[in-house]
């Protein structure tokens, strides 16, 4: 990734009032000195499937966020070895109604907070996405950092292996609904700030993806769940999956 000088915002800047959908779009090596490297969006309403983040760089956030008005969501992208300063691949800013699923954010890093998400007076909800190998270098938040008030709510989230900066990083003004996630192997903790410890209804346990090795390359593996992983059927069971059967947990 190379860091050039001069853009303050990255790749696509979507302003005030915009309803903007995107869908199956490549967003790589962008970058700004500021706010969202991919992809900046102001009081605006916007939709991301099915889409890759790759390798871009915002001092805040690959995508960033700011005073939303409408439901954001975000279904079934991969962001993958983003960096920022705070928030390695998503930077929420004052975002009430933000939804993510069947999301994969492996190998983002924040240089300060933040791994793959630092959020500041934002209420996201996940359902069904894996996080792993993210990393906050200064020991905040290797997944998620959570500032000032936030709601989170995770079900059937894995979130794995974090690289550095502990699992979720909770501060004062942070209150969560999170079911039937699991946590595994993050580094040092699962959660650090206001809460320790994985609340009840959850899991620890290995994931067992068919092809995992965390090497810093998302280019050689396979984060489904293989035939003998526990959180097969694991899910909130009044979700059900296409076949039927229970929730699996995990993107
Ligand atoms: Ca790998
Ligand atoms: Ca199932």
């Amino acid at each position: 990734m190379s860091k050039k000088p001069g853009a303050l915002h990255g790749g696509l800047f979507v302003d005030s009032y915009s309803d903007v959908t995107v869908s199956n779009s490549a967003f790589s090596g962008n970058y700004a000195s500021n706010y969202g490297g991919a992809l900046y969006a102001y009081s605006s309403d916007l939709e991301v499937s099915d889409s890759t983040f790759v390798d871009n760089y915002g001092y805040y956030g690959a995508v960033y966020l700011q005073a939303m008005y409408g439901d954001d969501y975000f279904f079934r992208n991969s962001f993958c070895h983003n960096e920022s300063e705070y928030g390695g691949s998503l930077y929420l800013n004052d975002v009430s109604s933000a939804y993510f699923g069947n999301n994969i954010l492996q190998d983002n890093q924040a240089n300060v907070l933040g791994g793959a998400m630092y959020a500041y007076n934002s209420d996201p909800s996940f359902l069904n996405n894996t996080f792993v190998e993210n990393i906050s270098s200064d020991d905040g938040g290797g997944h998620l950092y959570l500032d000032g008030s936030v709601t989170i709510s995770s079900t059937n989230d894995i979130f794995a292996w974090a690289g550095d900066g502990d699992g979720i990083w909770t501060n004062g003004g942070t209150s969560y609904n999170i079911y039937y996630s699991d946590f595994w192997e993050n580094n040092a903790t699962h959660f650090d700030g206001q809460f320790t410890g994985v609340p009840a209804t959850n899991y620890e346990v290995d994931p067992l993806f068919v092809d995992y090795t965390a090497d810093g390359n998302c280019g050689n593996d396979d984060l489904h769940l293989s035939d003998s992983s526990t959180l097969i059927d694991a899910g909130h069971p009044s979700l059900l999956d296409e076949d039927g059967s229970t929730s699996d947990v995990g993107a």
